[in-house]
């Protein structure tokens, strides 16, 4: 089955007791057992509920895996995956990543024992250099967020296989419409569902992919015994929104390229951080192992000063102030004040994250619409 046709029939059935065409929503904590330990798969919904269930069927085909798992949210994902080590385990993840997954890492797990390594993974041999006998993760994040800069997957996958460690993929920024890392030699996939994948900025959520099946025992074990599920009204939505992502991931590229273009033409803007563009210095990367270039773009206006940026943000019209990205309105945000505010500000300017930098979410509104915006903005 090709993409469109998973993103709408993968895993999904017509309901056997009405025929509705739609997965029901199961609002219920709990079920009924004929005798203890007699049940029909599912005993609580912590555990298991037949709506999460299908999403996770089909999140697992979009990605071309095995296993799905949803988790309340992204953050809730990336902590299950991160409670796989023990003290003493070391992880090597990409410098330029989004501020919640740092604070998590070095607020969160860093106490317990777990070092972190944050390293630009720009060239294979530089990355290396951290790789030790203790390292059981190696952490990427493509495009990263907010500097899109595109990471080797399969170059990343070969170092993780050689030195035992397992390769975790943020793929948030994507979407398994524009790249599956599984296929490239990826451990484990993970999301935040909040994003395009649901597409319609009305739910909060997260999802795991992965292929080995003792994995997946392992993170089940954690999913439940953490207790970071999704309800089920979230998961119908999650399944909603993603009848419609392929329509949406094409239109997100066709109108990032236009207001990428836009951009770099105008003389009052600096540089403009988007992997479609062919001198982007991982171009021939992001062509090798992604099909379309997205909607996500960074930018600094000329002169690299706050007050420029600020007074830019403030004479938009269509694109909203926002935190998160990849839902059908476009969407602008504030790195160094918002999404990576946690990161400190030294160690967020090395890798491009200056007090002026802005990031865009482009929408899939009428793209000359979203120019004269930004044009109205800049001038
Ligand atoms: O917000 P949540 O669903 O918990 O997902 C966290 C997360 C994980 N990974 C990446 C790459 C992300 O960008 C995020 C969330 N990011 C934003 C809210 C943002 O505006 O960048």
């Amino acid at each position: 089955m090709k993409f469109a046709t998973k993103a709408i029939h993968a895993g999904i059935e017509p309901d056997p007791t009405t025929g509705a065409i739609m997965t029901p929503i199961f609002q219920t904590s709990t079920y009924v057992q004929a005798a203890p330990a007699h049940h029909k798969g599912y005993e609580y919904s912590r555990t298991h509920n037949p709506t999460r269930t299908v999403l996770q069927d089909n999140l697992a085909a979009l990605e071309n895996g095995k296993h799905g798992l949803c988790f309340s949210t992204g953050m809730g994902a990336i902590d299950a995956i991160a409670k796989l080590l023990n003290p003493g385990d070391e992880v090597v993840a990409t410098d330029d990543l989004y501020g919640g997954t740092f604070r998590i890492f070095t607020k969160i797990f860093s106490k317990y024992g777990i070092k972190f390594h944050f390293v630009s993974m720009a060239d294979v041999a530089s990355v290396e250099q951290y790789v030790n006998k203790n390292t059981k993760m190696i952490w990427v994040e493509t495009p990263t967020n907010p500097m899109l800069n595109i990471i080797d997957i399969k170059v990343m996958a070969e170092l993780a296989k050689k030195y035992k460690a397992l390769l975790v993929v943020d793929n948030t920024f994507a979407s398994p419409y524009l790249q599956t890392p599984l296929a490239l030699g990826a451990d484990i996939v993970t999301h935040s569902l909040t994003k395009y994948i649901s597409g319609h900025s009305d739910v909060v959520m997260g999802a795991i992919i992965c292929n080995d099946d003792s994995l997946l025992e392992r993170l089940l074990f954690i999913q439940n015994s953490c207790g970071a599920t999704p309800g089920p009204m979230d998961c119908f939505l999650v399944l909603r929104g993603i009848k419609t992502l392929h329509l949406r991931m094409q239109r997100h590229c066709e109108n990032g390229k236009i207001i990428a273009e836009f951009l770099r033409s105008h003389p009052k803007v600096d540089k403009v951080y988007w992997p479609g563009f062919t001198d982007h210095p991982n171009h021939d990367i992001a062509k090798a192992q992604m099909c379309g270039f997205g909607g996500m773009m960074s930018f600094k206006i000329k002169g690299n000063k706050m007050e420029d940026a600020l007074m830019f943000l403030s004479r938009l019209k269509l694109f909203s102030l926002a935190e998160s990205l990849g839902g059908v309105e476009s969407l602008v945000g504030h790195p160094a004040t918002m999404t990576h505010a946690s990161i400190p500000k030294e160690q967020r300017e090395k890798v491009g994250v200056s007090d002026s930098l802005l990031r865009l979410s482009v929408g899939v509104e009428d793209v000359e619409d979203l120019v004269e915006d930004l044009k109205n903005a800049l001038n």
